[in-house]
């Protein structure tokens, strides 16, 4: 009974811990777009798991929130060098999107694909054992279409331009496969921890 007294008392979280070198902690959230923000209806939005140039899995909107849905709460981290702590998201994870296709995870590198024509890789392992989802809401509500509604992937672990807003498909690929930014100088992982801002990075 002795130690009950401590847990009122607790210190505040070691931010050290939580925020990778050369990032400072915003409240804000940021908008950062490569272009003008594109117009995603719902009613004609449509998701496509392809495995290499093969459509394997296509969902509507409403099917898709029909997939089992996980709430989430990280901290995301953008090259930029602003963090920001707590983001609560919910969606479906690439587990249960594999699953609902009724597939296992089937080469080693993926590639997101987008509305406004943004692409980004990330390795199929970071994308399963629920470290990624398509995120469908944000702090409880649809996602804002400047953050990339309505949905989003969300890599958290990643620099957050491994997140592709207005996804529209994710493409399994044999080879790691450059996107949009990793085209441009950006690293082809992008460890906010090990600081894997541009492509020499180690
Ligand atoms: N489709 C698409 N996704 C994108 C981008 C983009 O331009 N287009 N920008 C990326 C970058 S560089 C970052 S930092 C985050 C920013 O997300 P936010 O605007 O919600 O903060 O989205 C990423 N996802
Ligand atoms: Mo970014």
């Amino acid at each position: 009974m002795e130690t009950r007294g401590f847990t009122g008392r607790r210190p505040p979280p070691d931010l050290g811990k939580r925020v990778p070198p050369g990032q400072s902690v915003t409240r804000d959230f940021p908008v950062l777009s490569a272009g003008p923000t594109p117009t995603v209806q719902t009613e004609s939005w449509t998701f496509t798991l392809k495995v290499g140039p093969k459509p394997v899995a296509r969902w509507t909107w409403a099917e898709f929130n029909a997939l089992p849905q996980t709430e989430t709460t990280r901290d995301i981290h953008c090259v930029t060098t602003w963090s920001k702590l707590d983001t609560p998201w919910r969606g479906v994870t690439i587990d249960d999107l594999l699953a609902a296709a009724g597939i296992a995870a089937p080469t080693p590198f993926a590639l997101a694909h987008s509305y406004d024509g943004y692409s980004t890789n990330v390795p199929t392992a970071d994308l399963v054992g629920g470290k990624a989802m398509v995120a469908l809401a944000y702090d409880g509500a649809p996602i804002a279409p400047d953050h990339g509604g309505p949905a989003r992937l969300l890599v958290p672990h990643l620099y957050f331009w491994k997140s592709a807003k207005w996804i529209n498909g994710l493409q399994f690929t044999e080879q790691d496969t450059a996107g949009f930014w990793e085209l441009r100088g950006y690293h082809m992982y992008g460890d906010p921890w090990r600081e894997q801002r541009y492509t020499d990075d180690p």
